[in-house]
């Protein structure tokens, strides 16, 4: 079941690092070379769960809450975590779509 994350952004402005729950909540960040920036990253979601998910430019990870939590179910479907602070911040910086087997879902409009 094929499901994937989009993330489409100004490439020169953002970009996204894929990172732990820990790293999410402090606004660490992985070395500079596993950040993704085409502006345009699809990302597999295989595995059911949180996958956290932040801008490492300046301090947009921290400043303006430029991070985001997706949860992916157990049936594979992704949903955003309607619990996440970051969800409306997020909204007006990133355009994630996640397209799922069955539906194609736009969060974070
Ligand atoms: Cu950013």
């Amino acid at each position: 079941m094929p499901t994937e994350s989009v993330f489409n952004y100004d490439s020169t402005k953002h970009n996204v690092f894929k990172v732990n729950g820990t790293l999410f909540q402090s606004c660490t960040f992985p070395p500079a070379n596993e950040a993704l920036d085409t502006g345009k990253d699809i990302i597999q979601l295989k595995t059911e769960g949180r996958k956290w998910y932040v801008c490492g430019v300046a301090d947009h990870c921290s400043a303006r809450q430029m991070k985001l939590v997706i949860t992916v179910l157990g049936n594979g479907a992704p949903a955003p975590s309607p619990t996440s602070s970051a969800y409306s911040t997020v909204s007006s910086m990133f355009g994630v779509v996640v397209a799922a087997t069955v539906a194609i879902t736009t969060i974070f409009v």
